[in-house]
């Protein structure tokens, strides 16, 4: 278990009990919550943030920061797979209690399609990118990690695809994405062609990203809000 900074608890006073806490919103304090186990707690903080800031920029900010203090610690030594385990698991638990709840009437517009690429197992990202597409109107379907490039073509030919955002983490994995991008334009092909946005740690580096047959390399998710936002403008 964690040793960082304990929380400042919600107040017991009910007129002041919702009122975020800003000084409390630190990534180093949501790392270990992560690392705790405790989703309440992590929910609970990603809900302040939430309501001082737009939700891609907690998501690129605060918890992206975390979840990178995760990793640095998995990879010094200080914490084990276990803990990465936990945070990671913990995380997800949070992100699905603050997801939006747009309701069936705002399920209305494009559909757009997520996937980690083939032997591609970071997947949180895509969740964060679910629930912005999902604020913004947007249908989504999040295939999830590690998906077969054959497979996802298919998916994309079946459906009315609007938007294909795939996600990598390793620079070695260009070619896999390369394929992928391919394979998707390939099942669905169209004047112009389907969109195809990339994120993940592996848009970090230029020599990997050269090149790709695709609409944007996106950095953050703030930068995939604007590009979806101005896509289901023109679509409209
Ligand atoms: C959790 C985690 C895992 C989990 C993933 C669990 C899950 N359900 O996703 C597991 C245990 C599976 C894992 C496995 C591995 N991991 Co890992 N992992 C992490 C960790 C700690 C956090 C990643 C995370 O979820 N961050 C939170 C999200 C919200 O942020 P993000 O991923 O940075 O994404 C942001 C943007 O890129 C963008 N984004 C992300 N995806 C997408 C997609 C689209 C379409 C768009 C538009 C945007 C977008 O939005 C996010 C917010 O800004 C990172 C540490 C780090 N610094 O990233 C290491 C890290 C990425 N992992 C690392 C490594 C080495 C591995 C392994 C190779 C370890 C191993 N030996 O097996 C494997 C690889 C597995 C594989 N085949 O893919 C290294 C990578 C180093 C490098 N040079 O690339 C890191 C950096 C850890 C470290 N410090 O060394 N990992």
């Amino acid at each position: 278990m964690s040793d960082e900074t304990p929380l400042r608890l919600p107040s017991v006073d009910p007129l002041e009990a919702t009122r975020p806490h800003p000084s409390t919103l630190t990534p180093e304090l949501l790392a270990g919550l992560l690392a705790d186990g405790d989703d309440e707690l992590v929910a609970w903080v990603l809900r302040d943030a939430l309501a001082e800031r737009p939700r891609a920029e907690v998501y690129d900010g605060l918890l992206r920061e975390a979840m990178d203090l995760v990793g640095e610690r998995w990879a010094s030594g200080r914490w084990t797979v276990a803990e990465e385990h936990l945070a990671s698991q913990t995380l997800l638990r949070a992100l699905d209690a603050v997801r939006p709840d747009p309701g069936p009437e705002g399920r209305t517009g494009p559909l757009a399609v997520l996937a980690g690429v083939a032997g591609e197992r970071h997947m949180i990202g895509l969740v964060c990118l679910d629930h912005i597409l999902q604020e913004s109107a947007w249908t989504v379907a999040d295939l999830g990690a590690d998906v077969p490039v054959d497979d996802l073509a298919r998916f994309v030919a079946r459906n009315e695809v609007a938007l294909v955002a795939l996600a990598a983490s390793d620079p070695a994995r260009g070619s896999v994405v390369a394929e992928t991008a391919a394979a998707v334009r390939a099942a669905r092909p169209s004047t112009p062609p389907l969109p195809i946005i990339v994120g993940g740690r592996f848009t970090g580096d230029p020599a990997a990203t050269s090149g790709l047959d695709v609409d944007r390399v996106v950095g953050s998710l703030v930068e995939a809000e604007v590009f979806a936002r101005s896509l289901a403008a023109r679509l409209a």
